[in-house]
């Protein structure tokens, strides 16, 4: 999507402030997530990826709902021929969130169902607020998730947990999200999205290349086996000594001491 075919009132848009670029879901009431919803979020993720002024981002729906997954009253008129065309770039545009090459942080609150719940799964890490809810009910619609909640939900809290939840559909609590590493914090209902700038804002003036590596790594890591998670891991540190942080950051230790390199994001 360029500039110029830019809708006035998007239903996926990108803040930027100190830094942080907050991906900011807009599509009253619950952000059920139509097709041209998931293409706008694709963009977005795309931009906020590389935008140099974005050095980390928050995922946020705002204070009633994170997203309530894919518009089933969209979903529901579709025949398998659509969603095979469909499928591609909706998982494209999940894709593009989990590859976000910077730090990312959802802040949920109110229900993060289906696509919703797969949307912060495609975080980083995962700030909830008090009394939030989160599942998987595809199953309720005849269905299993699409968007990469088989996976990453399996990968993120365990084969047999994620079955369980897949098999059921049932809502998680916020307190057993926690509990069972869904999420990663818990606050208050109006403290979640300053928690999560806050989490994302430490990393604003951070070391931008090495932060990407670190982040590509661990995730190139997961999908492979633990000899070529090393060797990535072997070329990526190697790289890594042609930066000027990684001058910046020693020197400022041999000079005053750790944690006080005022890096240059290069
Ligand atoms: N799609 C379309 N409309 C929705 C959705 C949705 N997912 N969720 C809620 N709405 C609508 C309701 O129909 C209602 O509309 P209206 O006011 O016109 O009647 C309005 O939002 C408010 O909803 P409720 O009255 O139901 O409000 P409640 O507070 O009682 O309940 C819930 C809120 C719990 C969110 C409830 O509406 C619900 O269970 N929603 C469905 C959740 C669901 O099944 N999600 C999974 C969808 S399938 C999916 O995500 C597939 C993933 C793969 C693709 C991912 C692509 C993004």
């Amino acid at each position: 999507m360029d500039d110029s075919a830019a809708p006035a009132n998007p239903f996926v848009r990108l803040e930027v402030a100190g830094g942080v670029g907050t991906i900011r879901l807009d599509r009253p009431p619950v952000n059920a997530m139509n097709a041209l919803m998931q293409d706008q979020l694709r963009a977005v993720a795309l931009e906020a990826g590389t935008r140099d002024d974005v050095r980390a981002v928050v995922i946020y729906g705002g204070t009633r709902s994170f997203a309530a997954g894919a518009d089933v009253k969209e979903m529901a008129a579709m025949t398998q021929a659509d969603m095979a065309v469909r499928a591609v770039p909706l998982q494209a545009a999940f894709t593009a969130v989990a590859q976000i090459p910077k730090p990312v942080v959802a802040a949920i609150t109110g229900y993060a169902l289906g696509g919703g719940c797969e949307l912060a799964l495609a975080a980083d890490v995962r700030f909830c607020a008090d009394g939030a809810k989160l599942g998987q009910p595809e199953i309720l619609l005849g269905v299993i998730p699409g968007a990469g909640g088989t996976q990453r939900l399996a990968r993120l809290v365990g084969p047999a947990r994620a079955k369980e939840l897949v098999f059921t559909g049932r809502m998680v609590e916020s307190d057993e999200a926690l509990r069972i590493g869904l999420v990663d914090k818990l606050t208050p209902v109006g403290e979640v999205y300053n928690a999560a700038f806050e989490w994302a804002g430490q990393f604003a003036r951070g070391p931008a290349a090495a932060l990407r590596a670190a982040k590509e790594v661990i995730d190139r890591g997961l999908a492979s086996d633990l000899a070529a998670g090393l060797v990535a891991e072997r070329e990526a540190f190697v790289a890594l000594f042609g930066t000027e942080d990684r001058t910046v950051g020693m020197t400022s230790f041999i000079e005053s001491g750790p944690g006080k390199a005022d890096f240059r994001g290069r």
